[in-house]
């Protein structure tokens, strides 16, 4: 996105009165708080290797209060997330000074297949989300679990939702990497705009998935419903920096009104996200055999008909990784070289 474009619009919290909503979601383990950790810029929620039992956590920018909202609606201001009742409580907020939540909200969710946590206890914060990011393992990316409950997802949550592949790290290479996003751009593509592989123990990766956000956070152009009470109550307070571990400020507990929800207006465009595709590498002697053999194969080929072109190039890279030997190839393609570690690096977003 050039900075001319960016700057012909105003920003998202002008053109509304609250900011876009991030709902991050997936099944446990998935790495929805590592990846809200990595976008804050350190440890502000508990990530654990087993599943953790937090309820709902919704993240604004601002100071650094805490408050847990309970089923009936009271909110009271509390000191730590530990010890939160998670069948008493609705969900939590929490300000904190990350530059990304001055762009939009994110919303932490217990996971889907949680077995000591009901459905409900993330679905109930779907109707306050303008879009979902969905974290899925890339050791096990995009099960028939997952897909179950995407199918019963709301129809306008589809329109701008985003499927994060994490643990890329813990693919042995980038062929690995690659048949993974085929595999998940074939099985996934339909639900989600958007497909990114990445690691999130990698700042690197956790910077452009923040650029990603940031993007889709300010192509939300209508936002339905006005800012929520409490969020908006705590974005006011006066940021302490760097002082992240302050006591929280005491409050009365008090009714807030409920959210109003969200919907996002787009609608589903099946079969057209965007897929981060980890590039290539036809490395040392062989970029010449490669042209020839690229030049074989489309040349029967429309030019023009991006899907025939890209069914050519998927064939290229599946030569590439087994060494199958294609009709018109003059040379048989060595298997891509690997690399010790799989990440995200060319974006085919803009
Ligand atoms: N190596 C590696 N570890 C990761 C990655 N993402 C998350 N983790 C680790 O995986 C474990 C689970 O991550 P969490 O962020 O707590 O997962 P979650 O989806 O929030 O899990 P629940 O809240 O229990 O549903 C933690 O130990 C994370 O540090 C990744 O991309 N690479
Ligand atoms: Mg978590």
């Amino acid at each position: 996105m050039s900075i001319a474009r960016r700057s012909t619009r105003p920003p998202a919290a002008t053109r509304s009165a609250r900011r876009p909503r991030l709902l991050i979601a997936g099944e446990f383990s998935a790495g929805k708080t590592r990846l809200i950790n990595g976008l804050l810029g350190g440890a502000v929620l508990p990530s654990n290797v087993t599943a953790t039992h937090l309820p709902p956590v919704w993240l604004v920018g601002g100071g650094s209060a805490r408050m847990a909202v309970d089923l009936s609606g009271e909110a009271r201001a509390i000191e730590a997330l530990d010890g939160i009742d998670v069948a008493e409580t609705h969900h939590c907020v929490l300000s904190h000074h990350a530059d990304c939540l001055a762009r939009f909200d994110l919303i932490d969710t217990p996971g889907s297949s949680d077995p000591n946590m009901t459905a409900e206890s993330w679905e109930r914060m779907l109707p306050l989300a303008d879009a979902v990011v969905w974290c899925t393992n890339a050791t096990q990316a995009w099960r028939q679990s997952e897909k179950a409950v995407w199918q019963d997802m709301p129809e306008a949550l589809r329109a701008n939702a985003t499927l994060l592949v994490t643990h890329a790290d813990r693919l042995p290479d980038r062929r690995a990497a690659d048949r993974v996003l085929r595999r998940v751009q074939r099985e996934a593509g339909p639900f989600f705009m958007h497909i990114l592989l990445a690691s999130l123990i990698e700042p690197e990766d956790l910077a452009r998935i923040g650029d990603h956000l940031g993007r889709l956070a300010e192509g939300l152009d209508a936002l339905p419903g006005r800012a929520d009470r409490l969020t908006a109550e705590l974005a006011a307070q006066p940021v302490a920096r760097p002082h992240g571990s302050e006591a929280a400020p005491v409050a009365p507990p008090r009714r807030v009104a409920p959210a109003e929800t969200a919907r996002p207006t787009r609608p589903v465009r099946p079969g057209r996200s965007n897929v981060v595709r980890l590039p290539l590498a036809p490395s040392g002697d062989r970029p010449a055999d490669l042209r020839a053999l690229w030049s074989a194969m489309i040349e029967d080929i429309d030019r023009t008909d991006a899907t025939a072109v890209l069914a050519c190039a998927e064939r290229l890279i599946d030569s590439l990784e087994t060494g199958e030997r294609l009709p018109g190839a003059t040379a048989r393609p060595e298997p891509a070289a690997t690399e010790p570690r799989p990440v995200t690096a060319a974006r085919e977003e803009e």
